[in-house]
This record gives C-alpha cells, sequence and structure tokens, in this order.
C-alpha cells in the first residue's frame, strides 16, 4: 500500500519526542487559558495559580474537566483569550438547546486547523489530482468550511456544494468526474436510493473514496457503503469544540482513526468517576487542544465513548489510533431496563443484505412497558416476492437482534424512500415514551 505523509516529521515523531512536544505546546495553552475569565476562575480554585504549576503530561490531571455548559455559561466572550480583531472566524453549534456554543479563531489557528486536515486528506491517499465534492453543509458547521480548506491546501479540485439536494449533487458527481466525496454516512446511504430514479449507474461515476462523519455509524455500514459506490470509505472524527474535523483521521490502512496528538491530548476516562482509564478500555473521550489560541480548551468532555489503540499502526505514523465512536454518554437508550446504543441496533440491521439504506428506532410505551420498533427500509425487491419471504425476514431481523442486545424489538419492514431523510446529521431515534 502506498503511504503518503503531508508532514512526514510531525506524522512520525517518536513517542518520547512527540510527548514533549505536547508538554510544551500544553504550557502555552495553560498560558492562553489564564487569559479568559473562566479558566482564570476555574483553574485558581483548582489550586492552580500560574502556567508554572503545570511541569509533566500528569499534570495535565490537575486541571478540572470543562464540559459543553461551561462554554454556553461563558458565552460570548468567557472563554475567549485574544481580543475581537485577532479573530478572523466563528464557528458555532446549532444551539437547539438555546445558548449556542460559538468557537473563534484566530488567523494562525486557521492555519493549524487547515494543515490538520491537509495531514487527515494526504493520509487517505488523496493528491492534487482528485475531485472533491463537499456535501457537508457551508456556513456555522465546521463540517464543510474545514475540509474546504484542508482539501485546496492540498490541490485538490473543490466543489463546494454543501448539503442537500439530491439530483443535482449525483448530476455534478457526472459532470465534474468527482472522485472524493465528503458527507455523512446517513445522506450517502440515501443518494444511492435515489440513483436510479435519476437515470444513473454507479459505473458512470469516477468515484474512489469517501470521507464519512459528523455522524455515529457501524463498521457495517461503512462496509455497506464501500461495496454499493465501490469505493474506500475513511472514518472521520471532530466536534466543533476542537476545531472541528480533523481531530481523527483514518489513514489509507483504514483501521481506526490516527488522532493528531500535536495537535490534541487525548485522554479516555470513566464518564461516571472521571477517572483516566488503561489503554484500550472504552470510555468518554476527553480532549485537550494544542494549538488553538483564541479559545483554549483544556480537557473537554465530548461524551463520546471510544477506546484507543496504542499499538503502531501500518503506515508507521506514531500517533495513537481512536477506535469507532460507540455511543455518546447521552444517547444511551434504556428499554425495559437493559441499556443499549443506537449504533448497537445498526450494526446488526446492516448486516443484513435485504435492508437498503434508511432506519429508524422508535421508542413508545405498552402498558408500563417500553417498545423498541425498529423501522427499516428492505430493497424493493423484496417486496414483489412472497409474504412468507417478508415475515422471515422480519423474523431474521428480529432474532439477530435479540441475540445482539437481548431486546425484543418490533421490525418493521418498509418500502425504499418512506422514511424520513436527513441531508445532514440524520436523527434514527425517536423517543416517544415520556409523551404518553
Ligand atoms: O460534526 C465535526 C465534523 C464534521 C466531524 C465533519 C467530521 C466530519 P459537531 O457538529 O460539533 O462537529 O458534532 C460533533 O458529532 O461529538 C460526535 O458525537 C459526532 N461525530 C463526529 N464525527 C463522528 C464520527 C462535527 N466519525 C459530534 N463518528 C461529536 C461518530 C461522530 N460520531
Amino acid at each position: 500500500m502506498e503511504v503518503n505523509y503531508w508532514n512526514p516529521d510531525v506524522e512520525t515523531l517518536d513517542r518520547g519526542q512527540l510527548e514533549a512536544l505536547q508538554l510544551e505546546r500544553l504550557g502555552n495553552i495553560v498560558t492562553q487559558a489564564f487569559k479568559t475569565p473562566f479558566y482564570q476562575k476555574r483553574l485558581s480554585r483548582a489550586g492552580i495559580k500560574s502556567p508554572a504549576n503545570i511541569q509533566s503530561l500528569d499534570d495535565l490531571r490537575k486541571i478540572p474537566f470543562t464540559v459543553k455548559d461551561d462554554l454556553r455559561q461563558s458565552f460570548p466572550k468567557g472563554l475567549m483569550a485574544v481580543e475581537m480583531d485577532e479573530v478572523v472566524r466563528i464557528h458555532s453549534s446549532s444551539g437547539t438547546t438555546g445558548i449556542p456554543t460559538v468557537i473563534y479563531y484566530t488567523a494562525e489557528d486557521m492555519e493549524n486547523w487547515t494543515n490538520i486536515l491537509a495531514r487527515s486528506i494526504v493520509a487517505t491517499g488523496c493528491t492534487s489530482k482528485d475531485v472533491f465534492q463537499n456535501m457537508m453543509s457551508y456556513g456555522l458547521f465546521t463540517g464543510g468550511l474545514g475540509l474546504h480548506y484542508g482539501t485546496e491546501r492540498v490541490g485538490m479540485t473543490v466543489i463546494p456544494i454543501g448539503g442537500g439536494n439530491t439530483r443535482r449533487q449525483i448530476q455534478v458527481m457526472k459532470d465534474f468526474k468527482t472522485t472524493v466525496l465528503h458527507v455523512t454516512p446517513s445522506y450517502l446511504l440515501h443518494i444511492h436510493s435515489k440513483l436510479a430514479e435519476y437515470d444513473t449507474t454507479i459505473d458512470e461515476l469516477h468515484l474512489k473514496k469517501a470521507f464519512l462523519g459528523a455522524e455515529p455509524y457501524s463498521e457495517n455500514t461503512r462496509k455497506k457503503l464501500e461495496e454499493l459506490y465501490k469505493i474506500d470509505a475513511y472514518n472521520s472524527y471532530g466536534l466543533s469544540e476542537m476545531n472541528g474535523p480533523g481531530v481523527a483521521f483514518e489513514c489509507v490502512y483504514k483501521e481506526d482513526m490516527h488522532v493528531w496528538e500535536d495537535a490534541y491530548i487525548l485522554e479516555i476516562i470513566d464518564p461516571a468517576t472521571g477517572e483516566v482509564l488503561p489503554d484500550g478500555e472504552t470510555g468518554e473521550v476527553v480532549l485537550t487542544n494544542l494549538i488553538r489560541s483564541a479559545l483554549p480548551l483544556m480537557r473537554y468532555r465530548t461524551r463520546d465513548l471510544a477506546f484507543v489503540h496504542p499499538e503502531p499502526c501500518k503506515c508507521g505514523r506514531t500517533h495513537w489510533r481512536l477506535s469507532r465512536i460507540q455511543g455518546r454518554t447521552d444517547d444511551m437508550l434504556i428499554v425495559n431496563g437493559v441499556n443499549v446504543f443506537p449504533s448497537q441496533i445498526e450494526e446488526v440491521i446492516m448486516s443484513v443484505p435485504e435492508v437498503g439504506t434508511n432506519y429508524q428506532i422508535h421508542l413508545t410505551k405498552a402498558g408500563s412497558l417500553d417498545k423498541l420498533t425498529v423501522r427499516v427500509e428492505i430493497y424493493s425487491k423484496m417486496f414483489t416476492g412472497e409474504l412468507g419471504e417478508l415475515e422471515a425476514l422480519r423474523n431474521r431481523i428480529k432474532d439477530k437482534l435479540k441475540a445482539s442486545i437481548t431486546i425484543n424489538a418490533h421490525i418493521e419492514l418498509h418500502e425504499p424512500g418512506s422514511l424520513p431523510v436527513f441531508e445532514g446529521k440524520a436523527k434514527r431515534v425517536v423517543d416517544n415514551r415520556e409523551m404518553l
């Protein structure tokens, strides 16, 4: 396999040097943090009086965690470490809960982020010969503009089409011979279900790769998309609080995502106790941003659950790898006392070949009990067969789910195109239990 680097010195630094670099940069970030009203208070309450109190990477653990609510409470400027006139970009979360989460970037922060994305993109084997169709939405969301700058830096031909308008997406893929897509896995599944309607076959497209991220998805969904489109799909992880995409990205080997540790310190903690877990154990991802001066965030609790692989990767990069996100501490469902993550359900249903490109999980009450219904779209050819075949398929999905999650789910089979479609992040779970 051909391995290319964007910044070989940093990507293959030996661990000792990498940790020395992290420590040096941690010092800078703590210095920045002391310029913000939020951290002045938070750090001094934890007994940290100055950056000199952080002398080793272990000292990081003296720093209290930061959570999303801290960002909200500090809105608009409580976490800003520079003057507004140094800020060249703002991104923000949608603010569905009221006060938005706002992220600020200086020109240097933008430069750092762009380089990290360029590094991620080159790690997947892309070159300036690629034509990149960016289907992530542009605007305050970091998915669109983040990868835009990174791919331009690599010299790729960038098509900034943004999200939605499936017919046009397909036409543009054909017109410009797009080779690389950036898209949420749920929307890429949906686009496939529309190809026939727009008189297009996969062989008319020139796709080679897709960067998939911004929402949880299972390994079976990745495999399905790779087969449907005849592409390599690379997992991409990030969050706006840590700049956006580019925190971790898969290399050509696609065996989980390199966390760019010169830019982020990764810890995995027990979400209940806050204790740092040994390598390899699943827990909550906690990140410290090392190279953003406008808004220094330290020990930020992402609520994402994953584990780290400390063993070296075949690509020669020394930066540790993060597993696929297994779920979020806030998306675990409790169904009649049994804990289940939506991603476990997805992993099972996407292993069934007759299952199509969309699904939804519904929770309701049946008397005092919870009822879990999984609505799955199946390929239309199934509806032309015997009724008995449909019943057998329903039972097969039900049994597979029962074996995996120990819950007796109700399975509904739906025709292609009948379930709600999302052009950005999908909303897979509808929980109506409290409303009844
Ligand atoms: O979704 C940034 C991004 C854009 C990442 C494009 C990748 C590609 P936020 O809107 O702040 O930022 O949402 C961040 O999305 O905490 C995860 O829960 C989830 N997420 C992001 N990437 C993945 C992934 C962007 N590859 C939140 N797998 C994160 C699973 C993901 N979940």
